[in-house]
């Protein structure tokens, strides 16, 4: 019997979502917090977390943080059924595949904030807050968060041409998670989505993103 967990998360954060389907692949029961994208660091470091990132998790007050080392210690709390394969062999590809999208994830955030600096509804498409009463504060916040994020992650220009150009897997996440798909498309430059065979597009409330020169 799995102890009480608390999984902390913020909408749009994709190592969020990853971190939100394991507990639902073992039918562990779990809350989830939402925090709004900012102020998340206060309150990360005040419940006595390491770092301000999420995915965060508590199992009975332990804290873990990071997508891959939640995935760990949810197997270690209930084994079945495994996150990692039946098999060495298995278990070995699963924790490969997982260091590989450690990596991909950086893209993804980079090329996101080279929208969001573009459009900031993109931003808000993207990270809306669970809470619609939260959003206001969110409309206020989000350039300063723009520009902190777009430092934080160096998501240049630059950067973000490079990785879209890279992209091998829209196919895949739109597959896995349909809901979850939003479009930020026109948000970038078009000259950019050209080179991917790409073309600007709306979000999913409708919105015409861009177009951006
Ligand atoms: N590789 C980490 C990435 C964690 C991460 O960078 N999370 C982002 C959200 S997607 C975050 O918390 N950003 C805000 C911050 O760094 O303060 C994982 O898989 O958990």
């Amino acid at each position: 019997m799995a102890g009480k967990v608390t999984l902390y998360m913020f909408t749009g954060s994709t190592p969020s979502i990853t971190a939100q389907l394991m507990p639902e692949h073992k039918q562990i029961d779990y809350k989830r917090v939402h925090m709004l994208v900012g102020p998340h660091a206060f309150s990360m470091l005040g419940r006595g977390f390491q770092l301000m990132n999420v995915p965060a998790l508590k199992i009975d007050g332990r804290r873990v943080q990071g997508s891959r080392q939640i995935s760990r210690a949810l197997e270690e709390l209930q084994p079945q059924p495994p996150l990692f394969g039946a098999d060495e062999h298995q278990r070995r590809a699963v924790a490969q595949a997982a260091r590989w999208g450690e990596e991909f994830q950086d893209a993804v955030r980079r090329i996101f904030w080279c929208a969001a600096r573009r459009n900031p509804r993109a931003m808000m498409t993207v990270h809306p807050h669970a809470n619609p009463l939260m959003r206001p504060a969110q409309h206020v916040t989000r350039r300063l968060v723009t520009r902190l994020a777009t430092a934080g992650h160096q998501a240049s220009d630059f950067a973000g041409e490079e990785d879209l150009a890279e992209l091998p897997a829209a196919q895949l996440a739109r597959r896995l998670l349909p809901e979850g798909s939003v479009q930020i498309g026109a948000a970038l430059p078009a000259k950019w989505l050209a080179a991917v065979g790409s073309s600007p597009s709306h979000g999913p409330d409708g919105t015409r993103y861009g177009p951006s020169p």
